[in-house]
């Protein structure tokens, strides 16, 4: 999977910072025409790593800013090419004239990810560091901020590493024994053999676990509130937003389109949707607004579906997919006034959005649904399509122990081995198909 060599044989530049409005932006360029960029916009090089104060100068010699230059030569950069750094005033004009002179020059402006995939491609970062470089930046809650930095850091690439590590040798440990057999290795009696067999299966275990964690606290948990009108789905939103986000009346069939926000509960991002009632006989605006609620149902996480308690609406009328986890809420506790009509029903919350009743007894059931681990320390963000490819990677290690300890198989065995080892290349970038890189490093802004 080497890179093209036209592609990286030329020079990229662009703003590495926001571009806005702010103190400094870092225009940042990378390849072989760096140093010659550097050498013309300020007159020389600058001694390598050291921030050394300059005049940026155009063509005609011009001064069109004046700031810090810091030059990494090649290999020891973000992305190893040679780098420069240039500090420039803050102002998103001031950054376009150095770009448009630096491009001038010869460099192309970088495309979203360039760097990164530079750095990737130059194995500076595996492909999970750099999807957590991505994550950092959108994290909305310390927790996740924390994860991301610990993928950044390794953590989760450590222990891929380490699967990978074990696979290998519990591979080459029964080819090696395949391919002696006058030496009569009985290896499936070895008890080493079998403990490395149960050591490799908890390493599976205890990372998928990590990873599923990982994986909530990056994409957050996806909770639709649903209900007949005037249940009190607004109402309980902006209970959670803290602020008067969406319209409520009294009048049913308020909500027509639907209102997101994200909150953080206890470091696990949760994002909250509310939605128009769902009932018969709707009018034209609203059976457009129950249309998109029972979209949004498909890809939703959790559904809280809500009841007015007082009038007992019917909730039959709301269909929730097949296999969404839901919650079954009694709202408005505070009209009943007499205690024997409460219903004492054990899987249902009764709340009051109005006295704040029963709120924390709903959250405490979301954090239950989310599945995400919140006693584990030192968790690490991953993604969606490195659980699938750990998910594969152990499916094919407990058919080849199947092969091995049941039909005493050990080809077999050794070839799910390989095909887990392969998996698991693809979570770190070493056996990544092109297009998957593509489609990767599109995602991330420009300048990253
Ligand atoms: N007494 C009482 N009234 C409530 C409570 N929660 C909501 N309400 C009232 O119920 C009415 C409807 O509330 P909304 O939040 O607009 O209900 P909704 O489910 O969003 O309604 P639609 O958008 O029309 O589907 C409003 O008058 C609210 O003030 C509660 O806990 N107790
Ligand atoms: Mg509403």
């Amino acid at each position: 999977m080497l890179p093209e060599k036209s592609y990286i044989e030329d020079t990229i530049v662009a703003c590495a910072t926001g571009g806005g409005i702010g103190g400094i932006n870092v225009i940042r360029v990378s390849g072989i025409d760096a140093e010659i960029i550097a050498k013309k916009i300020i007159g020389d090089l600058p001694a390598p790593r050291i921030a050394t104060y300059r005049k940026f100068r155009n063509k005609k010699n011009e001064i069109i800013d004046i700031g810090l230059i810091i030059f990494f030569p090649s290999p020891n950069s973000f992305t190893g090419e040679s780098v420069v750094e240039f500090h420039s005033h803050g102002g998103p004009l001031l950054g376009e004239l150095l770009i448009d002179e630096i491009v001038g020059l010869g460099a192309r402006s970088a495309e979203p990810g360039e760097f990164s995939k530079r750095a990737f491609l130059n194995n500076k970062i595996d492909l999970i560091q750099a999807e957590a470089l991505a994550d950092l930046i959108s994290c909305v809650t310390t927790k996740s901020v924390k994860a991301a930095v610990q993928s950044l850091s390794g953590t989760f690439s450590g222990l891929i590493f380490e699967l990978n590590t074990k696979l290998t040798k519990l591979r080459l440990f029964v080819e090696a024994a395949i391919d002696f057999p006058e030496e009569e290795i009985d290896f499936l009696s070895d008890q080493e053999l079998i403990t490395n067999i149960e050591l490799c299966q908890e390493l599976f275990k205890s990372t998928l676990d990590g990873a599923t964690s990982g994986e909530i606290l990056r994409n957050g948990v996806q909770v639709a509130i649903v209900g007949p009108p005037n249940a009190g789905k607004s109402s309980l939103f902006n209970h959670l937003a803290k602020s008067d986000k969406a319209i409520v009346t009294d009048a049913p069939g308020t909500t027509r389109d639907i209102l997101k926000i994200t909150v953080d509960i206890d470091g696990l991002q949760v994002i909250f949707y509310d939605t128009a009632g769902i009932r018969d006989n709707p009018d034209e605006i609203e059976a457009e607004g129950i249309k998109r609620t029972k979209k949004l149902l498909e890809t939703m996480d959790i559904a809280i579906l809500i009841n007015d308690i007082s009038t007992n609406s019917s909730e039959n009328i709301v269909i929730l997919p097949s296999g969404l986890s839901c919650l079954h809420v009694n709202n408005k506790i505070d009209l009943i006034n007499n205690k024997n009509e409460m219903p004492d029903e054990d899987e249902k919350i009764n709340i009051s959005v109005k006295l704040n009743i029963g709120i924390d007894e709903l959250l405490l059931r979301i954090k239950k649904l989310s599945n995400y681990d919140f006693s584990s320390d030192g968790v690490f963000s991953a993604r969606t399509r490195h659980i699938k490819a750990l998910e594969r990677s152990y499916d094919h290690f407990l058919l080849g122990k199947e092969h091995l300890l049941t039909h005493k198989a050990g080809e077999l065995f050794a070839e799910e081995l390989r095909i887990a080892s392969e998996a698991l290349g693809e979570i770190t970038g070493k056996l990544s198909s092109d297009d998957l890189l593509g489609k990767i490093f599109s995602e991330f802004c420009i300048g990253k």
